[in-house]
């Protein structure tokens, strides 16, 4: 791999499995499954294929918003995908995601089976699945899905831009560190005028917009993620360290970022979720 600032690109590219970099070894430039491997499935309606990553943890949240509001077919079972470990190119996974990535949900509570990957399509599909946290009215349901979607397109410029070249790239290299640093500023940008004057994302409730939102830019802000929360001055943007405080109370989302963690605190990580007193 070369380093220079004197790179040319070859005429074709090649696959260079030794390129390094934290996530080097589960990224690959074809798709499909690598292994047989079924996936397991418990008793519940709804099962989850995921990691507590901030991706898994829009679903897990979601999941455990609805229990919260008394929905008991909104039980589900939640299995640990190691995706550092390739799971998610066993051929189970793969029939559930084409894509490969986590999150990725089967409800068995539809005849054929329902599968959902993406996980802006999972929020979706639950809020409109039992009718709750996507608001009615035609103005802020649209509003809803414009932060929804907002979300699914600027994220991984969080995740795959700054968060890939500040924290996990083999060597640190300026250029890209600042061209994301300086969209991810706009981006947090863009969410503290909006949240001047809104309590959450969809206006005066509480949505899978923020849901969506929380978990890469709300951890963003609480210095969850990257440890980038002096490098970026997250502290400026009031509004987002305000909203992101309040939604961090949540009973939910106590407990959803709890789910399919693998890391971090023992009282933090809760490996699989089968049912309400797996968190005691
Ligand atoms: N747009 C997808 C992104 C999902 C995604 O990037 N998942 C990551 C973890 S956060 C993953 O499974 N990576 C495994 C891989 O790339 O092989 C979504 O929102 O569901």
């Amino acid at each position: 791999m070369s380093n220079n600032d004197d790179y040319t690109p070859p005429a074709v590219w090649q696959w260079d499995a030794e390129s390094g970099g934290e996530w080097a070894k589960i990224n690959r430039p074809i798709a499909g499954a690598t292994h047989q491997q079924d996936l397991p499935v418990g008793e519940h309606p709804l099962q989850l294929y995921s990691l507590a990553t901030p991706n898994g943890q829009k679903v897990t949240i979601m999941l455990e918003e609805l229990l919260e509001l008394g929905i008991s077919e909104a039980e589900y079972d939640a299995f640990l995908i190691k995706i550092s470990d390739g799971d998610q190119f066993g051929s189970g996974f793969v029939g559930v995601n084409p894509n490969s990535k986590i999150p990725a949900l089967m409800d068995h509570s539809t005849n054929p089976v329902t599968r959902v990957f993406e996980s802006g399509a999972i929020l979706q599909y639950l809020a409109e699945k039992f009718d709750v946290l996507i608001p009615s009215d035609h103005t802020s349901k649209t509003e809803c899905r414009n932060w929804l979607f907002w979300q699914m397109g600027s994220a991984p410029y969080l995740g795959g831009g700054f968060g890939h070249f500040y924290a996990y790239a083999p060597v640190k290299m300026q250029y890209p560190i600042d061209r994301f640093t300086m969209e991810v500023k706009r981006q947090l940008d863009v969410l503290n005028r909006h949240l001047s004057d809104h309590d959450y994302m969809a206006g005066s409730e509480y949505s899978i917009a923020d849901i969506a939102i929380w978990p890469w830019y709300g951890n963003l802000v609480i210095n969850n993620s990257y440890e980038a929360a002096e490098f970026l001055d997250v502290e400026s943007y009031t509004h987002v360290v305000r909203w992101a405080k309040q939604i961090e109370r949540r009973p939910a989302v106590k407990r959803g970022k709890r789910v399919n963690r693998v890391w971090g605190p023992e009282e933090e990580q809760l490996a699989e979720r089968h049912n309400t007193n797996d968190f005691s």
